[in-house]
């Protein structure tokens, strides 16, 4: 069985060889007029980054290596038993664009687990925060506290050659996706008061044992529900807050520890990943104010009043997709399989038939339908992982897989550290003043 580390030596050479000849037919060629708004607009829709992990279609919604998620659901291996697809296979497929068999996938589960310990003073810091510190920044200080030991770090200290880099740098993507489970589920008994962490057990995958760690791994529906939410979460294209702050602070070689903690921190923002909370915080908050069973007036009254006091809807909208969520879709299909009637299932439900209208009416948002985090909060709620302040840190469990895989390629391509230019709104004045 060909090993994930051996798998990607072998894609290198070869994939040098495809970016070497793509740049030498096109890379003096032009995309097109960059427009000053786009300046002032947060780059939307501006050609910047390279990716091969996943494409984003305004329409379609996400490929990962050119699949929809209804196609990884089909292909990628899976639990003994279970129907969704083991993160494992997701994270083999982001990296090498193939599928893996189920050994390889069991042989990740193992590695991953043998990785799985951080270090005491880790757990120090951890046991060191207070419980009101959000659940967010306690993450990002235990992955960026890694860096103590990282193989990137260690290695260019003592003078590594760059066409090594994607060595050590590969080993601390593994030990980050590893040791994440037990952060996060030492996070979530330190704040909820859960008792003692559990040891990781190394005959189960990845998705059983962070729900072990949270303490719900003996109800399988979570478990698979895990399983869906770390796949569907991991990548988003290249341009998404996370996913391009992981790559830019990594092009400066800092190592993948320093880069993921600054993408978690961009996960962090409630226009990105925080909406994760933000939707049950908002359908709570809503069922307060107009009960449970409120009619689609009701829920119609109470969105527009969440408009006119200029807040945004959390869970509608995104900056690239023009349709709605296929990562919404699948939480629904799942939903419908396990959630039956279950009241707040029903509420997004309802909360589904009318935003889009009301943001269409509203005539600013650009896309009125859900995007993922419309649903992911509903599903946890109901298996009983009720703490919307810790469901962000599920996501980023979940970014990292993407994170991860793009500082491997980035490496193991060369990239080049990131510096776009910017301009003064003075030199914006003066530069186009006659044109
Ligand atoms: N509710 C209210 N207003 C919204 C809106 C929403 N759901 N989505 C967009 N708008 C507004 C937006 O605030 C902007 O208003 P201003 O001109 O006053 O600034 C206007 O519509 C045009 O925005 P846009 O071009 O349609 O969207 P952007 O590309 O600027 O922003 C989002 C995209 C995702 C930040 C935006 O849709 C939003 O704020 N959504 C709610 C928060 C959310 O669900 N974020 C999670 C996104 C998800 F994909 C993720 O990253 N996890």
């Amino acid at each position: 069985q060909t090993t994930l580390k051996e798998r990607v030596a072998e894609l290198i050479p070869v994939e040098l060889e495809k970016v070497k000849a793509v740049r030498a037919e096109h890379g003096s060629k032009a995309f097109g007029p960059v427009l000053v708004d786009q300046l002032y607009g947060g780059m939307r829709g501006l050609p910047a980054l390279i990716w091969d992990g996943s494409v984003l279609d305004a329409e379609e919604g996400i490929r990962f290596r050119g699949k929809t998620i209804p196609e990884i659901q089909d292909a990628l291996p899976k639990a003994p038993g279970g129907s969704e697809p083991l993160p494992e296979g997701l994270f083999w497929l982001l990296v090498t664009g193939e599928i893996p068999t189920q050994e390889q996938v069991d042989a990740l589960s193992k590695d991953w687990a043998a990785r799985a310990a951080i270090p005491e003073f880790v757990e120090e810091l951890l046991d060191r925060c207070p419980p009101t510190l959000h659940p967010m920044s306690q993450f990002s200080l235990a992955v960026t506290a890694l860096n103590h030991d990282s193989n990137f770090a260690k290695a260019y200290q003592q003078g590594i050659n760059k066409k090594e880099y994607w060595g050590p740098v590969f080993e601390d993507c593994m030990d980050l996706i590893a040791k994440l489970p037990n952060i996060a589920g030492r996070i979530y008994r330190n704040v909820y008061g859960r008792g003692k962490l559990p040891a990781i057990d190394p005959t189960k995958d990845y998705s059983w044992n962070l729900t072990n760690l949270l303490g719900f791994a003996e109800n399988p529906a979570i478990v698979e529900l895990m399983r869906l939410y770390i796949t569907i979460h991991s990548d988003h294209e290249g341009g998404n807050v996370s996913a391009h702050t992981g790559k830019l602070v990594g092009s400066a070689l800092s190592d993948p520890f320093l880069a993921f903690g600054a993408a978690l921190n961009g996960l962090a923002g409630p226009l990105h990943g925080l909406a994760n909370q933000e939707v049950l915080t908002w359908l709570l908050k809503m069922q307060k104010a107009i009960g449970e069973n409120a009619s689609d007036e009701a829920v119609r009254e109470y969105v527009w009043s969440t408009l006119k006091g200029g807040q945004v809807v959390p869970g509608y909208g995104h900056a690239v997709l023009r349709k709605t969520d296929p990562r919404y879709t699948a939480q629904r299909e799942f939903a419908l399989k396990h959630l039956g009637d279950d009241p707040l299932f029903k509420l997004v439900g309802q909360v589904y038939s009318i935003v889009p209208d009301v943001l269409l009416q509203a005539g600013k948002a650009k896309n009125p339908w859900p995007n993922v985090d419309a649903h992911s909060g509903v599903l946890l709620n109901y298996y009983g992982l009720s703490e919307m302040q810790f469901y962000t840190v599920l996501f980023g469990v979940s970014r990292a897989f993407g994170v991860a895989a793009q500082l491997i390629w980035d490496r193991a391509l060369g990239a080049p550290l990131e510096r776009p230019k910017s301009y003064s709104t003075e030199a914006i004045a003066k530069i186009f003043k006659n044109k």
